[in-house]
């Protein structure tokens, strides 16, 4: 009976661990990009919250939106590959997701989300591989 017990339990490790680290929906764990004091965006697992993915900077977007002030070519690099349903974004920062890496496939353009979390749409919806926020 006793062994019945382990081996059930390491099964039940197992299944958990395949989940946490395959690609998907959810991410495992709150995260943040680049470095600084400023908060230029938060990216949500859900479009109304779960884990987030803080996007720092060391001041305020600049005005235009052609000179991108923070960028990440490739979130699976922080786990958050194929992720984002919602976006916030803060420091007159705007916010532009693509489904691939490298700022290739589909994007949004520049979203002004706001401080509220905003869905990032049926297109980009747990499909974005990399960003731009400017
Ligand atoms: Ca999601
Ligand atoms: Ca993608």
């Amino acid at each position: 009976m006793k062994k019945r017990i382990a081996a059930i339990a390491m099964a039940g490790v197992t299944l958990v661990s395949v989940i946490a680290t395959s690609p998907g929906a959810n991410a495992v764990s709150n995260a943040s990009w680049s470095s600084g004091k400023v908060t230029r965006a938060v990216l949500w697992e859900n479009y109304n919250g779960g884990h987030k993915l803080t996007v720092l900077g060391t001041g305020n977007c600049t005005a235009s939106t052609s000179d991108a002030d923070t960028v990440m070519s490739w979130m699976g690099d922080r786990g958050w590959n194929d992720v984002v349903s919602g976006a916030q974004d803060f420091a007159g920062c705007d916010v532009d997701l693509f489904t691939n890496l490298g700022y290739g496939g589909v994007s949004t353009g520049y979203v002004n989300y706001g401080q509220n979390i905003g869905y990032v749409g049926a297109s980009l919806n747990d499909r974005a591989s990399s960003f731009k926020i400017s």
